[in-house]
């Protein structure tokens, strides 16, 4: 590569003599394990993100069958730990990654069968597309998991979950999987092989503790970085989703388009994200309304949780339906439009960004 300004007019850069010395001088660089910056500027330090992750789009009608045939191969149990199929981003070189800082699996768990507790420093997060009769316990607190819930296992919190029910149960998980592990963040810890609460309470002690929108346990100690309700019931996320709707302007006009709703998790005590690393959102498009187009330097997932419609993904649309997950790399073009309606379910790596004055976020024209 050549330089502009600062030119040296004693040397003959073109050269045969020089260009040797050049060759020879990139030779001594590797062999002493150095490497310049100016051959790889560009890939080094791009003008904006070129994520090496691209827009891809998974099939409910596809995963759901083949997670099912796992369970007739595979048991769970320890060592393994967890029937869970990530989604790999095909960007990816085979890494089993949606995006470079996102896991996304389908976890099934068949009829009767126990995840065994242990603890991570990787956040997690349950969402339920279909079915009922699972209950995560977390840090000894069973919490029932039901179609359309989000459910919460902060990072370390002991967990476990049992399919008490005579029917098979799939869901989304969620986890910063690839971000703990490319930072050499992860520790893990097995807990006791047997559960230790295999009661099934309609409500968790967190959700009898937090149950109230804008109220607080006086008896809480205080404010933790990841939220304490370790449950977002499908009743109050729909309720919620439903009222904005009502608003004619969406409440705060120019931040989302007429007919598109949106609620974002968060930790009761704070306002703060609902897990210090992932953003987790519900979206409802009205029928025939079409989202903002935006990009974000943040990278996500999306499942459409009912409904369906088109998503326009880096300036290809896709038909999607019932579950299917589309991942988005980050600085991509995203849009969605509703047919007869559209909820989406998303979950981000935007807190971590956020936190280091990273994230950049717009609107495109
Ligand atoms: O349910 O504990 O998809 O530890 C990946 C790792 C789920 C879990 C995953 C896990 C879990
Ligand atoms: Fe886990």
């Amino acid at each position: 590569m050549t330089t502009t300004s600062s030119h040296r007019t004693d040397i003959d850069f073109d050269s045969p003599e020089h260009q040797a010395r050049l060759a020879e001088l990139y030779r001594d660089f590797a062999a002493a394990g150095m490497a310049p910056l100016w051959t790889a500027r560009e890939e080094l330090m791009p003008l904006s993100p070129r994520p090496r992750a691209v827009a891809h789009l998974w099939r409910w009608s596809e995963l759901y069958p083949l997670a099912a045939r796992s369970a007739d191969l595979v048991p769970v149990g320890r060592g393994g730990e967890r029937r869970a199929i990530s989604l790999a981003n095909p960007g990816l070189g085979g890494s089993p990654y949606a995006t470079p800082t996102l896991w996304a699996a389908i976890q099934y768990l068949a009829p009767h069968e126990n995840a065994p507790e242990h603890r991570h420093t990787q956040s997690a997060f349950r969402f339920v597309l279909e079915g009922e009769g699972v209950w995560t316990v977390v840090d000894g607190d069973p919490v029932a998991m039901r179609r359309g819930d989000l459910l919460l296992t902060p990072g370390w919190c002991f967990h476990g979950h049992h399919n008490v029910s005579d029917q098979p149960m799939a869901w989304l998980d969620g986890l910063d999987i690839p971000f703990v592990s490319q930072t050499d963040q992860g520790f893990f810890e097995f807990g006791p092989d047997e559960l230790t609460d295999r009661s099934v309470p309609e409500r968790s002690r967190s959700e009898l503790l937090w149950g109230g929108p804008g109220l607080t346990p006086v008896s809480s100690t205080g404010a933790r970085p990841s939220s304490p309700l370790m449950a977002y019931r499908w009743a109050h996320t729909d309720a919620a989703l439903a009222a904005q709707l009502e608003l004619e302007d969406g409440g705060y006009p120019g931040v989302v388009s007429a007919g598109h709703a949106a609620v974002r998790f968060t930790n009761p005590a704070t306002g703060g994200d609902a897990l210090t690393t992932m953003r987790t959102e519900m979206h409802r498009l009205r029928a025939g309304a079409s989202s903002l187009r935006t990009r974000s330097s943040a990278s996500s997932v999306w499942q459409v949780f009912a409904g369906a419609g088109t998503v326009t993904v880096g300036g290809a649309d896709h038909p999607v339906g019932r579950g299917d997950v589309v991942a988005v790399p980050a600085w991509t073009e995203l849009s969605f439009r509703a047919g007869d309606g559209l909820d989406l379910f998303s979950f981000s790596d935007a807190p971590v960004f956020e936190k280091l004055h990273l994230l950049r976020t717009e609107v495109v024209a």
